[in-house]
């Protein structure tokens, strides 16, 4: 580090305010292991100097007028950062330690919070307030994270971005000093972790741009066992950084007062340029991975090094000693105090708790920490007839000196006629849903790869001159829009898109937060986002989000790729009303699909399997009554049966594109004993209405569960498991689709012909 403001040296009061800090840190740590000893807190020590420059950034962000600091870290330190940095209290994390000793303690285990199953404690979350010694404030905002190291990354930055977005009138302003982001990484887990390079790379997207996140590398030259040399193939932690030229401030970390100043000289270059950077602290680990490890098993020699080694707070008291700005009596005192204050603190706290009086006083997560289980009331979701006709024309005007491009324009100016004529196609649908829900002031965020146009060329939101190359979204200058529309095409990225969305969806949780996949096999590669952040965080964290995703999904003979989206791993991750599952099949149910997700009144994820067939299909199409006089249906019974209904003797329940082959089969007019309905919405499960339909058919022999993905995909797992329940006795429940398989369609076009012709021919034989 050269010369400049930020290597001004401390001052004396800085000096002593600094090894204050590290002596709060040191006997934070010890008293924690002595009091819980063998129980895991992952140890900052070796690298305690996190802490006072976290107190650095803290500091520099409120005296530049941000108003939040947005952290994501892993375990290293947490429990210290979350008493020093986010300040939460010493009380409420030691009752998470006393309430794991006391699992027979209901009042101690209800201290776990939000009742949910919970996290372990060094995943959660937390909302506080730093404070400095000029009085002044920030808020920070710790983000909770699964065990997934780096996956936390993205979350932050999303998160980041909401808090530097400012709402009016309609509109959007960004500005990314008020709000700062800092993620705390390992070193082993920095170049391991893809997803650290993902986020890096929308650094500097327009839609994804939070002006720079801090990186620390708590850098303690080891990952659980492993060396370095085993760990990665560049010479420094940080090396991954320089692919996406941000700059690396290496800093050893027992020398506090540079660490100081290379967070001084970090803010100082966000500030002017925007732009991410890392500071590489590098220091050691006292103990083994968790307390519970034995280091000298792998590391015997830097074992053997580190033993000796002064804790920093006693190598910075000794030069403070002797630079005679502190005595030793001093330092004694301070080390004493904060021992003392934590005894008591613990004290006071076992007797609450054994008298059964402790309440934790802090909300441990960020976020609506929602755990409510009941139903949300029925969602108005029809739009007039005369307000679609208005968004319609909107949607479809652009300035007159624009040129659309001339193959567009056919297809877009049906567009005015499909109103008339029932022809309102899903993308057209979508638009018209979008634009209802931006005159009612719900904003709107829609990201994706190749969202603005649309994988399938459906969605045309963006329009780009054929002459100029300009781009021009009529949506997004809708003259009655109480709120704006964002929508960016993504980077082909998964992982690091869908964790940036969560973040920002989950701290938002009024805004309409639309994720799209490419196909919907793709949104595997961002799985642990799902698995672990998306389906789960409601219930270990109180964390839940409005947040939608768009999943292309169908068998349409495109191979074992591009045709599912895996609804049976949604279904089977959905459990507690964790999200919404729904395979809309008509560009109507669409419309008042995404409707209710922007307006129920329970925030939950939301999974949608979209068409990609079924995109212009006529039959799928939408009329204008349909979009304002109806709702989003459940299950949508068979229109053709409704005059037969003592007729049908086999019920054919399917969900999605499939109805349309079976519906347009030839077989389909001759057995006017077999009805075909759709459940389009498959988590929570339609019990009621299910039941009732099928109630509804007197004379019923047989159910079958129709499906165009194999038998151990798609809905049938969940299906054969429920529908039992609901139908009556006497009545045979059966599964006609592909048999078990490793993948999920044929890479043969003439075997996935011949596949869905057998399976939509058995759908309709009674009997098969
Ligand atoms: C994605 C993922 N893979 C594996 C693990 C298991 N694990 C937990 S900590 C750890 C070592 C991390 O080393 P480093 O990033 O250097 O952090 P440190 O513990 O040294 O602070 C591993 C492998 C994990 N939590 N997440
Ligand atoms: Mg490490």
């Amino acid at each position: 580090m050269g010369p400049g403001p930020p290597r001004k040296p401390l001052d004396r009061d800085e000096q002593k305010r600094l090894l204050g800090r590290l002596i709060d840190v040191f006997e934070f740590e010890r008293f924690l292991e002595k009091a819980y000893l063998g129980q895991k807190m992952f140890s900052i020590e070796g690298l305690d100097s996190t802490v006072t420059m976290l107190d650095e950034l803290t500091a520099l962000a409120a005296r530049a007028g941000a108003q939040k600091v947005v952290l994501g870290m892993a375990h290293r330190g947490r429990l210290s950062v979350l008493a020093h940095t986010v300040r939460r209290p010493a009380e409420a994390i030691f009752a998470e330690f006393e309430g794991s000793k006391r699992i027979e303690d209901v009042k101690a285990v209800a201290a776990i919070p939000h009742g949910g199953s919970g996290d372990v404690k060094y995943h959660y979350g937390h909302q506080g307030v730093a404070e400095h010694h000029d009085g002044s404030t920030i808020d920070v905002h710790l983000y909770p994270n699964p065990s997934h190291l780096e996956f936390v990354n993205p979350v932050v930055t999303g998160a980041t971005r909401y808090s530097q977005s400012e709402f009016d009138e309609g509109g959007i302003k960004h500005d990314s000093s008020r709000a700062v982001p800092v993620i705390l990484h390992g070193d082993a887990a920095f170049p391991g972790q893809g997803v650290v390079a993902e986020t890096f790379n929308l650094r500097s997207l327009p839609g994804y741009s939070v002006g720079g996140t801090i990186h620390i590398i708590e850098n303690n030259q080891i990952g659980f066992t492993t060396d370095p040399t085993d760990s990665r193939s560049t010479p420094y932690a940080a090396d991954m950084a320089k692919g996406f030229n941000v700059p690396i401030i290496h800093v050893n970390a027992d020398d506090v007062e540079a660490c100081s100043q290379a967070m001084r000289l970090a803010m100082a270059y966000r500030e002017r340029w925007e732009k991410d950077i890392v500071i590489d602290v590098i220091g050691y680990r006292r103990f083994g991975h968790n307390e519970t490890d034995e280091p000298a098993y792998t590391q015997p020699l830097m074992t053997a090094k580190i033993k000796p080694q002064k804790p920093v707070s006693e190598i910075y008291a000794g030069q403070l000693i002797e630079q005679k700005v502190v005595t030793a009596e001093e330092v004694e005192a301070a080390g004493e105090k904060r021992r003392s204050q934590l005894k008591e603190t613990l004290d006071a706290l076992r007797e609450k708790m054994d008298s059964g009086v402790y309440e934790d006083p802090t909300v441990t997560t960020v976020g609506t920490g929602e755990l409510d289980r009941s139903a949300s009331p029925p969602v108005e979701t029809a739009v007039p007839g005369d307000t679609l006709r208005e968004l319609n024309a909107a949607l479809l005007e652009v300035p007159s000196s624009f040129t659309i491009h001339r193959k567009l324009r056919k297809p877009l100016s049906r567009r005015v006629e499909a109103l008339d004529s029932g022809g309102i196609e899903f993308a057209h649908a979508e638009s018209l849903a979008l634009a209802s829900l931006l005159t009612e002031g719900i904003h709107v965020r829609m990201t994706g790869q190749d969202t603005e146009r649309g994988t399938f060329s459906q969605r045309h939101l963006v329009l780009h001159d054929e002459k100029t190359g300009l781009k021009y979204a009529p949506i997004q200058h809708l003259e009655g829009a109480k709120a704006p529309l964002e929508l960016y095409n993504s980077p082909l990225s998964e992982t690091s898109c869908l964790g940036f969305e969560y973040g920002y969806a989950s701290s938002n949780p009024d805004s309409l937060v639309i994720w799209e996949a490419q196909f919907g096999d793709f949104a595997n590669s961002g799985q642990v986002i799902i698995d672990s952040f998306i389906a789960s965080g409601e219930s270990k964290w109180g964390l839940t989000s409005r947040l939608t995703l768009l999943l292309p999904h169908g068998h349409e003979g495109a191979g074992p790729e591009h045709s599912s989206a895996r609804i049976e791993r949604f279904l089977s991750l959905a459990a507690e009303g964790s999200m919404r599952v729904a395979n809309p099949s008509t560009a109507a149910q669409y419309f008042h699909l995404l409707r209710r997700q922007a307006k129920i009144k329970k925030a939950r994820p939301l999974i949608v399997f979209t068409p990609k067939g079924l995109l212009r299909q006529a039959s799928a199409a939408a009329t204008l009554d349909q979009l304002s006089e109806e709702h989003f249906h459940f299950i949508l019974d068979d229109p053709r049966a409704v005059a037969r209904r003592e007729k049908v003797e086999r019920l054919v329940l399917c969900s999605g594109r499939i109805y349309y082959d079976i519906d347009s089969a030839d077989a389909r007019t001759a057995n006017e004993n077999v009805a075909v309905a759709r459940v389009e919405l498959l988590y929570p499960f339609a019990r009621e209405q299910l039941s009732k339909l099928i109630a509804s058919y007197p004379n019923l022999k047989e159910v079958v569960w129709a499906q165009e993905e194999p038998s151990n995909m798609g809905a049938w797992s969940v299906m054969r498991r429920r529908l039992p329940g609901i139908i009556p006795d006497h009545v045979r429940l059966d599964y006609i689709g592909r048999p078990e398989r490793a993948s999920p369609g044929e890479g043969y076009s003439v075997a996935h012909i011949r596949e869905q012709e057998r399976i939509v021919l058995s759908a309709l034989t009674p009997g098969t």
